[in-house]
């Protein structure tokens, strides 16, 4: 099989080794990534392994429970065994300071997910290490998030074809997916796409540090998430892959380079394949853009290497694509730049700044009088703002939308049902005192704010129960209008009523039990009246300083 002498669907592109340039460059770029924190001490990644240890002893008590409660004898259930996995960036060594751990826990296949969802949350609520157990039966992959030990950890389930789960049993085998349920299919691919990526890369150890470079790169940048149309942890991990098995002897820097490269002229549509796609014996839904039309329409399509295979990156849309492709370019100047000594790696990470690239901006502002509603609010319309994004690009004049990746969360306390409509409104306390030159008394006070807490208590300290509390999250986006040609007389007519009230009526047309009392509303912005919060309260850059009266 000549795709053995070589990782990947095409031989390499250079087989060299480092120079002693490169290795030092490297160097730089790894001193950098310590110094900014992205690596954990001994003491941490200790503490992350007893917390493993102490999940698999809870889900072997679970496999045993649920095996009682189906009819099993004592001594039958306790030959039982579950087995737990790791994925995610843990399982590929590129875990940052506070990342969770994604889990996987296997089961017999008499233990349904069922057991797990009622049984495994009891388990976990009665030990003191456990803290914000979340169990979240209904998402696309079900899961039950918490803190073990003060680490964050996701933890989903699949049960398999097996009276109990064999010790030394291996994920990457297709045979296992055999008559499983579907949400079991879609639980273990995370475990088996990962173990995909650290088979096809041809120095595991370059390819970890390469990555922790992209991603803190891409955080920094602003298109880090998946559900927004940018890329994902898995995305960003396979583009690295991709660029490792063209330079395969390549040092970290290098690779670096490369890829910013390699990415910024890459011809889209055409996907970025690690190894050819498999067959389908098992007559799983994979990607095939010649069989699927829906296949067709991705701009940038990644494809996972385990199977089934499927596209990484359906959520990119014609803006965000355009986005990352000048982040590639820019990515590749400053290497340029680094490998001449111009400039250090810290250029490479400087943040964007999103407030300061757009004349307007659209602010879609989400309130809910609890936090628990709030929450659900917030996941909902995070899960969604990608489709506003599709809808405002292809409005008349508008080039580009663009979703910031940060979001801003403020709870507010109002004297009366006015203000609170206010904030729900997006009216928030500073941009009203602008509005009406400053003179205003202190009538919303954000409730986290600590130095505003003295007034609150000077100001009507009776009335403090009878306030109406409003939770808001607020997400901007931000959008580049067509120049109008010289000559041009009036402006253009860029009507934004119907992306925005179709994305409201959705939001709306999606609300669970609980989030009646939620709103959702948008606003629109020139840059200069933007809330100086967006901009740390610093003093928005583009606002006329107005002379007082
Ligand atoms: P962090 O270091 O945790 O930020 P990560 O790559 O581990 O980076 P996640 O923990 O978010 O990222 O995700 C790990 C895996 O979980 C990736 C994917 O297989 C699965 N996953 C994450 N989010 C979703 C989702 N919304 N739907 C389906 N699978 C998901
Ligand atoms: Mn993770
Ligand atoms: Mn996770």
């Amino acid at each position: 099989n000549p795709s053995q002498i070589y990782f990947g669907v095409t031989p390499p592109i250079s087989l060299k080794g480092a120079t002693e340039e490169e290795i030092d460059i490297t160097n730089k770029m790894m001193e950098y990534l310590k110094d900014h924190n992205q690596f954990e001490d001994e003491k941490a990644s200790k503490n992350r392994e007893i917390v493993l240890g102490q999940l698999d002893k809870l889900v072997q008590r679970f496999v045993y429970l649920a095996s009682l409660n189906h009819g099993f004898t004592e001594k039958t259930a306790a030959t039982c065994k579950g087995k737990i996995y790791t994925f995610g960036s843990y399982r590929l060594g590129v875990h940052g300071v506070g990342a969770d751990i994604d889990t996987l826990c296997v089961a017999p296949f008499h233990v349904t997910r069922e057991d797990f969802f009622e049984i495994m949350p009891k388990l976990l609520s009665e030990r003191s290490e456990v803290s914000e157990l979340t169990p979240v039966p209904e998402a696309y992959v079900p899961v039950i998030k918490m803190e073990f030990g003060g680490v964050p950890i996701d933890l989903t389930f699949a049960s398999l074809h097996f009276s109990s789960i064999p010790e030394d049993l291996d994920l990457i085998d297709p045979k296992i997916l055999k008559n499983i349920s579907d949400k079991s299919v879609m639980s273990v691919n995370g475990s088996r796409v990962t173990d995909e990526i650290l088979r096809l890369v041809p120095n595991v150890s370059t390819f970890r540090d390469s990555l922790r470079c992209i991603k803190l790169w891409a955080k920094k940048r602003g298109i880090y998430s998946n559900s927004l149309g940018f890329l994902g942890g898995v995305a960003w991990a396979m583009l690295v892959v991709r660029v490792c098995q063209l330079y395969p002897n390549a040092v970290a820097g290098t690779i670096i380079t490369r890829f910013f490269r390699i990415m910024y002229q890459w011809n889209w549509p055409q996907p970025v394949l690690l190894k050819p796609i498999e067959d389908n014996p098992l007559r799983f839904k994979i990607w095939n853009p010649r069989q699927n039309p829906s296949d067709r329409l991705h701009k940038m399509p990644i494809i996972t290497p385990a199977y089934p295979s499927m596209c990484a990156t359906h959520n990119v849309s014609q803006s965000t694509l355009t986005i990352m492709t000048a982040e590639f370019k820019r990515g590749a100047d400053i290497l340029e730049k680094v490998f001449n000594n111009e400039c250090d790696w810290s250029e490479l990470f400087i943040e964007q700044d999103f407030f300061s690239r757009y004349k307007y901006y659209l602010q879609v502002i989400i309130s809910s009088d609890n936090l628990d509603s709030q929450l659900k609010m917030k996941g909902l319309t995070e899960s969604r703002l990608r489709l506003l994004v599709t809808k405002l690009e292809n409005v008349e004049h508008i080039i580009l939308a663009h979703p910031n990746t940060h979001s801003f969360e403020k709870v507010f306390s109002c004297v009366d049902e006015g203000y609170a409509n206010n904030i729900r409104n997006g009216i928030f306390p500073e941009t009203e005192a602008v509005n009406n030159g400053g003179h205003e008394d202190i009538i919303y006070v954000p409730e986290s704010n600590e130095e505003n807490s003295g007034e609150i208590a000077n100001m009507d300290s009776e009335n403090s129960q009878n306030r109406v509390k409003v939770c808001t999250n607020s997400f901007f986006i931000g959008l580049l209008i067509e120049k109008k040609p010289v000559g041009y007389v009036g402006s253009y007519k860029v009507d934004l009523s119907w992306p925005a009230q179709d994305f409201m009526e959705m939001i709306k047309s999606r609300e669970t039990p609980g989030s009646e009392t939620s709103k959702i509303h948008i606003r629109f912005h020139k840059n200069s009246d933007l809330p100086n919060y967006v901009f740390g309260n610093k003093i928005n850059p583009a606002r006329k300083i107005h002379s007082s009266r």
